[in-house]
């Protein structure tokens, strides 16, 4: 996990998705062929059967971490079947061909809008799209009343499919809040990772993932998403699209910046827009911060900690309650980091 996301976090292009186009080896054509021996003037059919298509197979690599190969070659086709021989022989299969994807890959059939896999675990497959079966040969139609067949079955043909390959970021912690809250300067605070900051709206135009140490050489990925706001679920701002990266994470951390005139309103709705979203994104452990603390008048602080004692005070900027952040994430967590 730790080599996947470190080569993510540093490589400068992000592609987390990607439209293909599969291709099915079609099945061999059985043969009609007839034995030819000295002095046995009409032998008996002895043509063979076609060979299988190959198989589009699509596996889960833990090795991998994005799909970019995929841009640069959208299209992929497997090897048709070869067709039977006399002699009774049969054609070759076609070789399968297997498309290796992160982990976390969702394959969709474009043309339909189904999800055809969701490859969640290393090692794990999906047949895209299945070889034909290769066609008879004329050995099979022999009969009674026909010794002589003349009929063969022709090799089924290639499925072709047109694939989107979406990969949900792996991580354990999500990010959540307002453009300008602070999210990047906490991702930068507590991993390596080195995220744009700007005191502008919208600075986080794609996702970003970081390491986070913890005690015992344990560590959680945290994933830093653009920010949301209000009306996100109907296509405001960037929209939500981004939150799919955050669907599977163990827990959201809600970051607030202590300026906003009401913080508690800020919360609701930004757990709104999830709900709206997916229900199942607020069903999760929610670890709710109010950041900037250092720019807040002290007095101004103590009411807002009176006020809402069960969110935690830190500042990005300057590191004061991190450290108790990070303890409180790493119990929380407990069960998945161990
Ligand atoms: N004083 C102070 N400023 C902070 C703190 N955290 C972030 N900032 C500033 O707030 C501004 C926005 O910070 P970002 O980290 O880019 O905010 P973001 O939530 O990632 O914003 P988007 O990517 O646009 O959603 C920057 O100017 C930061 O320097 C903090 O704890 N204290
Ligand atoms: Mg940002």
């Amino acid at each position: 996990m730790a080599v996947l996301v470190c080569f993510l976090v540093k490589g400068d292009m992000f592609i987390d998705y990607v439209e293909i186009e599969v291709t099915s080896g079609r099945g061999g054509d059985g043969c009609v062929s007839f034995r030819r021996e000295k002095y046995v003037p009409k032998g008996g059919p002895d043509g063979g059967d076609g060979g299988r298509g190959g198989d589009v197979i699509i596996e889960a690599d833990e090795n991998l971490s994005t799909l970019l190969d995929y841009r640069y070659k959208p299209f992929y086709k497997a090897e048709d079947g070869q067709p039977g021989g006399g002699a009774l022989k049969s054609g070759h299969d076609g070789e399968n061909i297997i498309l290796r994807v992160p982990v976390g890959t969702i394959i969709k059939d474009l043309e339909k809008g189904d999800v055809i896999a969701d490859l969640d675990a290393h090692g794990t497959q999906v047949v895209a799209a299945s070889g034909g079966r290769g066609g008879k040969g004329n050995n099979h139609f022999k009969s009674s009343t026909n010794q002589a067949p003349r009929k063969a079955t022709l090799g089924r043909p290639s499925i072709r499919l047109k694939l989107a390959l979406e990969l949900k970021l792996l991580a354990d912690v999500g990010l959540v809040g307002y453009p300008n809250a602070g999210k990047s300067t906490l991702l930068a605070r507590v991993t390596a990772a080195r995220p744009k900051i700007a005191d502008y709206p919208f600075t986080t135009l794609i996702p970003n993932l970081g390491i986070v140490k913890l005690h015992d050489f344990k560590t959680l990925v945290m994933a830093d998403i653009p920010g949301i706001i209000d009306g996100a679920s109907e296509g405001k701002g960037l929209g939500l699209q981004f939150l799919r990266h955050i669907q599977r994470t163990a827990a959201l951390l809600f970051l607030i910046d202590g300026f906003a005139s009401d913080v508690g309103a800020v919360y609701d709705s930004l757990y709104r827009e999830l709900a709206e979203y997916d229900p199942d994104l607020v069903n999760r452990k929610i670890v709710k911060v109010i950041n900037k603390t250092d720019i807040i008048e002290p007095k101004k602080l103590k009411t807002l900690q009176k006020k809402y004692p069960d969110f935690m005070f830190i500042s990005a900027v300057t590191g004061e309650g991190i450290k108790e952040l990070l303890e409180r994430l790493e119990r929380d967590l407990a069960e998945r980091l161990k």
